[in-house]
């Protein structure tokens, strides 16, 4: 990576979460091309199941797509697959290994994501060693089995306040409402279901980067 993550991200607002239960007749690998295609730089593969090798085999295959095509690739959850896969990073949640832990064993290039859902546990995140933080859900959601309670702009700016730290905003975004999210002070904006509607993820994503181009920030 040449340029650093926070400008990366900065330059590229949109990243884009892969779940594995959205659309399963499509391949990940499939979609992370089309995104790559459409522009998009920071993906992540999100797999909520038993982790079989053939999904250690599809994050090998993202990974090194990722890498040919100038991606970003992140693993959600599972510090030991991002390592083992050549992942850029993992992105860790409240209830997973702790961040500490997960520095202690990866590599020194890999980067780390962390969710935080309140002001205290986005203060205490901005001084943990995490590449950035991820503030949500903003919106109501349905992707995400028992969420915590929703944000809204408020908070987004609010935590945008506490750190200088890239800040990602989840939850419920859309691309009606994405714009808003990084005028409310978010560096990026993770999108899952909005991402994967219609028959052609290409052409929805760039439509949805279109929305962003010229957002006042
Ligand atoms: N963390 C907070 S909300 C959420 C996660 C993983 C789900 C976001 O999914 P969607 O479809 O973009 O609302
Ligand atoms: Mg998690």
């Amino acid at each position: 990576m040449t340029v650093p993550f926070a400008q990366l991200l900065r330059d590229n607002p949109l990243y884009a979460i892969w779940d594995t239960t959205l659309r399963p007749e499509v391949s990940a690998l499939a979609a992370l091309e089309a995104w790559l295609r459409a522009g998009v730089k920071v993906i992540q593969y999100r797999h909520k199941g038993p982790f079989r090798r053939a999904h250690f085999e599809e994050c090998v295959a993202m990974a090194t797509k990722a890498h040919k095509l100038g991606g970003i690739f992140f693993v959600n959850d599972r510090a030991d697959i991002a390592e083992l896969c050549g992942a850029d990073g993992v992105h860790l949640g409240q209830e997973d290994l702790p961040v500490e832990e997960a520095r202690s064993f990866l590599a020194a290039e890999r980067m780390i994501g962390y969710s935080t859902h309140n002001l205290e546990q986005a203060r205490r995140a901005a001084a943990l060693p995490v590449d950035y933080i991820a503030i949500g859900p903003v919106f109501p959601t349905s992707t995400k089995d028992n969420p915590d309670p929703v944000v809204g702009l408020e908070m987004v700016s609010q935590v945008r306040s506490l750190t200088i730290k890239p800040l990602v905003a989840i939850g419920g975004i859309t691309m009606e409402n994405a714009a808003a999210v990084l005028q409310a002070g978010a560096d990026a904006v993770a999108v899952i279901r909005d991402l994967v509607m219609g028959d052609d993820l290409e052409t929805r994503t760039r439509d949805f980067l279109a929305t962003l181009k010229f957002p006042v920030r």
